[in-house]
């Protein structure tokens, strides 16, 4: 099963030795279903049950017979896939679909508007251009407002309707202005440099928000993100369920300009609340933080910083969205309601690449529809697979939900009953719905040397994904800090047999570990 494709030297050459080294170099032929093909030396193919499903974007497995007839079909009519700058009507339908649903799902009746786009990490930058559009719109409305408050007060000073108070210059310079000219200047110089500040993103501890130059500023991952700190915003890590924090948060980022008022012919410094905050993401299942769910509790309290702040909350359900938690936004699970809701994966169908962003439309720009733009967006080979993936999402009044959290407690019951039985390696079970994971016990001082080095220097987590796969033909892949979850994505077609796989397959690497057989692990 090792790849031939060890050879090139041109693309993934080092990933690929990398991978062999933890067992994953594995070469796929052919996928179905939850199962991926790889050719044995006798070029006959060996299945292997895919818990990975392309990081969560499989929630109808691979090759979705339904959905393939449905690309020939739509590829048959010569439907434009590409007539950029022209009606394209099939966004307007999955943009209704998706209203629908939302609203069905949330029990408001708030209209969205929908921008589309290739990729998770191009949504969540769609989010931040839009979030700051929305920000210097208000900031443009509250400078001018301020000039004119300043124009008037110079007015009266000058008309000598009106003095400036005596604590007026001293609050405003904090080093005495002496007469109103230096006062408006050390006012607007305090402007300036506050305005000249970028935007501040907050976002959760663990969060993965993408990898691009905007958003991996979001996504916590320190050797992921830090080599580009000074490419763009960067964010604030929130932790999670510590709402003493987040009023601290409040106030460290309550940010103001100062500005003017006349009265009773006396000019006065007052402070205007300035919006800081591009924007609050939120994954309401943490993926990159081993599948945990937001609380409805902490959901609530994000609410409460949003409002406070005046910033736009991203709900980003790239991965947990389109039905993979049991419903079709993870975030109705919480009640955590967003301004912005951010839609990929599974909306591909497996086949296409598409994304898209809802913003709802009392915020919605819609010059943002007119400056954003992307030449394979909304095209429309993958409108006709969103359309198709949502209507067999919502068939039989939503069997496909209602299978995504059935097979996920099946999943989760398993997962737990392992965890009763090897307590010493198995800590915790996190997720919802089909968006599961399993927390390895901390290895790093385990009795076995090669389990104690593999686990301190982060790769035990993709080891034991090696060893699953070489002995139990079994993909799956870690997550998580330390790499120390197992994940589970499977499609909602997971057999009760697949779930007993898995079961023997889990319980024979907990027995390697529990027995320190460090050597079985290594490929
Ligand atoms: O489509 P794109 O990858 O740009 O989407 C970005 C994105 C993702 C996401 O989950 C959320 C919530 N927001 C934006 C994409 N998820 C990718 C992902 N990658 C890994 C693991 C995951 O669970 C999810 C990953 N794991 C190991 C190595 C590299 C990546």
């Amino acid at each position: 099963m090792s790849a031939s494709s060890l050879e090139p030297a041109f693309a993934d050459s080092l990933l690929n030795e990398w991978l062999s080294g933890m067992g994953l170099g594995v070469e796929y032929v052919r996928a179905e279903g939850n199962t991926l093909y790889y050719l044995d030396e006798n070029g006959q193919e060996v299945p292997v049950l895919d818990h990975a499903c392309g990081f969560g974007s499989l929630i109808f497995g691979h090759h979705h017979p339904e959905i393939v007839a449905h690309a020939k079909s739509a590829l048959d009519t010569q439907y434009p896939v590409h007539a950029q700058l022209s009606v394209q009507s099939h966004a307007n339908r999955i943009a209704t679909k998706l209203n629908e649903i939302i609203h069905r799902e949330t029990g408001t009746n708030e209209p969205y508007s929908a921008v589309f786009a290739n990729s998770g990490a191009e949504a969540i930058e769609i989010c931040m251009k839009h979030a700051e559009l929305e920000r210097q719109g208000r900031i443009a409305e509250l400078t001018a407002e301020i000039t004119a408050h300043l124009d008037e007060a110079r007015e009266a000073v000058r008309a000598g309707s009106a003095t400036v108070a005596d604590d007026a210059i001293v609050v405003a310079s904090g080093r005495g202005a002496h007469d109103f000219e230096s006062l408006i200047a050390e006012i607007e110089r305090r402007n300036a440099e506050r305005l000249a500040q970028p935007p501040v993103y907050l976002t959760l501890e663990g969060a993965f928000h993408g990898k691009l130059v905007g958003s991996i500023q979001l996504t916590q991952n320190e050797q992921w993100r830090a080599p580009f700190t000074s490419l763009a915003s960067s964010a604030r890590f929130v932790p999670v369920d510590q709402p003493e924090v987040l009023a601290k948060i409040i106030e460290d980022e309550r940010k103001s300009l100062y500005d003017v008022v006349v009265e009773a012919g006396v000019v006065r410094v007052v402070e205007r609340d300035f919006p800081a905050v591009g924007a609050f993401f939120v994954e309401p299942i943490r993926g990159g933080a081993g599948m945990k769910p937001v609380t409805a509790e902490f959901a609530r309290e994000i609410e409460k910083v949003c409002e406070a702040l005046g910033c736009p909350l991203v709900v980003d359900e790239v991965q947990s969205g389109m039905g993979r938690s049991g419903a079709f936004l993870a975030s109705s699970h919480m009640g955590l309601r967003g301004d912005y809701y951010t839609l990929a994966k599974s909306i591909g169908g497996g086949i296409a690449k598409n994304s898209v962003v809802l913003v709802r439309q009392d915020r919605f720009r819609p010059e943002f529809e007119v400056i954003h733009s992307s030449t394979f967006a909304k095209d429309g080979f993958s409108g006709a697979i969103a359309l198709k993936v949502l209507d067999m999402l919502e068939a039989d009044d939503g069997r496909a939900y209602r299978l995504a959290a059935e097979r996920g407690e099946r999943l989760i019951a398993m997962l737990n009953a392992v965890r009763a039985d090897f307590p010493e390696v198995l800590k915790e079970v996190w997720g919802l719905g089909l968006m599961l994971a399993v927390e390895l016990q901390d290895q790093s001082n385990a009795a076995s040397e090669i389990i104690r080095e593999k686990a301190q220097s982060g790769v035990l987590g993709f080891l034991i994904a090696g060893y699953i796969l070489r002995e139990h033909r079994i993909r799956v892949l870690p997550a998580g800090p330390g790499w120390n979850f197992v994940r589970f994505e499977p499609s909602i077609y997971l057999t009760d047999e697949d779930i007993e796989r898995t079961e023997a397959a889990l319980r024979s690497v907990c027995t390697v570990l529990r027995d320190g057989d460090g050597k079985r692990l290594v490929p």
